[in-house]
Parts: structure tokens; sequence; C-alpha cells
């Protein structure tokens, strides 16, 4: 068995490489985590290592405790996924408290979990308690959804309606609509909890002047998801 030709696996690098293609994730943007299910980490255990150091997230999902992530590296490149998989992301499992997580797997030549970690398990902790059936979380940088957080007023009622006016699909793909968080430093827990209170309500959240958050079950509606807020903000602007 190898476990970059997983299926989940497999997944995850091509869905990074299509953000790579699609132009949302120069130099180190954007970050990607999947959450394992129970299986695929049960099959997984003889490739992990548990000798690494606890490091604690700065957040609490008690309700991820002893859960395996699937994650971007912090600093690692999309571009370099699908060529470098082992150097570009690790799997992490968090402790029975949620507020520590552990690499044992991954990043072979030094690194941690993306910056925006936190923000990622708050994001799960709260679509999982939404439905079980949550397990992607996405941050991309697309340029056409920016441009309008430098145009619109930044309220979740004026970028839905914005998107939703823009092509017959949104309404159907984001029925929710999207929210919004004003500019704030990325990286940390503040950002975490004001994006995972949004995630309570929707699958989108836009930081202004900065990217876009979307949560979903799998990697195809979770990209889909990504791809059908841009093209409508790409007609708008
Ligand atoms: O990984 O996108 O928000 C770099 C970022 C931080
Ligand atoms: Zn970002």
């Amino acid at each position: 068995m190898d476990i970059l030709k997983e299926e989940f696996m497999q997944s995850f690098i091509r869905m990074a490489n299509d953000g790579w293609e699609q132009g949302w994730h120069e130099r180190n943007g954007g970050n990607l985590t999947y959450r394992m299910k129970e299986q695929e980490a049960a099959a997984c255990q003889a490739f992990f290592s548990f000798t690494g150091p606890w490091v604690e997230l700065g957040v609490c999902a008690p309700n991820l405790g002893g859960a395996y992530f699937v994650a971007t590296g912090s600093g690692k490149y999309f571009r370099n996924v699908k060529r470098a998989p082992e150097e570009s992301l690790c799997i992490a499992r968090l402790n029975e408290k949620g507020d520590a997580y552990q690499i044992v797997w991954g990043l072979v030549a030094g690194g941690r979990p993306t910056s925006e970690f936190p923000s990622h398990i708050m994001n799960h902790a709260v679509k999982t308690a939404v439905s079980p059936d949550y397990r992607v979380i996405y941050h991309a940088h697309p340029a056409n959804t920016i441009a309008l957080t430098f145009v619109l007023p930044l309220t979740d009622r004026d970028f839905t309606l914005a998107l939703w006016e823009s092509a017959t699909e949104c309404p159907v793909v984001f029925p929710a609509g999207v929210g919004v968080v004003e500019w704030m430093v990325p990286g940390g827990a503040e950002i975490a909890l004001a994006t995972s209170e949004l995630m309570k309500t929707y699958d989108v959240a836009i930081w202004a002047h900065h990217g876009v958050f979307c949560a979903g079950p799998d990697f195809d509606s979770t990209f889909g998801l990504m791809h059908t807020v841009e093209k409508a903000a790409e007609i708008r602007v």
C-alpha cells in the first residue's frame, strides 16, 4: 500500500493542482484541509509516526477530538503539491480535547500545517456540527472575488445579491448565500472565530481584500463551489 495512491490523497492532490491551474494560488497563497474518514485513518496507521511534538492550536474544537486531517503546509506552494506531495502536505491528528495537533505523516523536509490551521479547524468544527458529511475546507485567493471587496459594501447581503444576480446557477449552488469577514489579520484565532461564526449559516466566507473560504462534503463540490463563486464575481466585475 502506498499512502499517496489512496483515493482521498489522490483527490486532495488533484484539487490542489486544479486550484493552482486556475491562478488562485500565487506563491504560497491558499490552503486546503480534509477531515479523514475513520476507515481511511485506520487503513493508513502503518504509515504514521506518533513521535512528533504536540503543538497548541490556539483554538479548541472538542467535537473533532482524535480526528485526522490532511493539510497543506505553511509556506508551501500549491504549484508543488503534485510534484512533491510528501514535502508539501501533512497528515495531523488532534488530541482528545481538540486544542493541539501532532503531525503523523508528511512535510518530510520540515514544516507545520498551514498558517490558517486554526481557521480550518474551527470551520471543520462548525460544519461537522451542522452535518457530519462536511469534510473539506478550502481557502483560495481568486482575483475577481477579492476585487469585488474593494467595490461593494462589505455585507453578507450585498455580496450574496451581487453573486446571485450574476449567474442563474448561483442561488442553486449556494442557496444560503455568502458571508463576509471585514479585513482582519490572517493566521490567528480571531479571524478563525469570525469565519466559523459565518460558517454556521453559509458554506462560503469571503475575507475582505484577501480571499475566500469554502466548505463542502467532498473535493468536487467544494472546488466547484469556489469555482462558481469566482466565476460569478468575474461576470460581476
Ligand atoms: O497560506 O493564504 O491566508 C497563505 C495564505 C494565508
Ligand atoms: Zn490567504
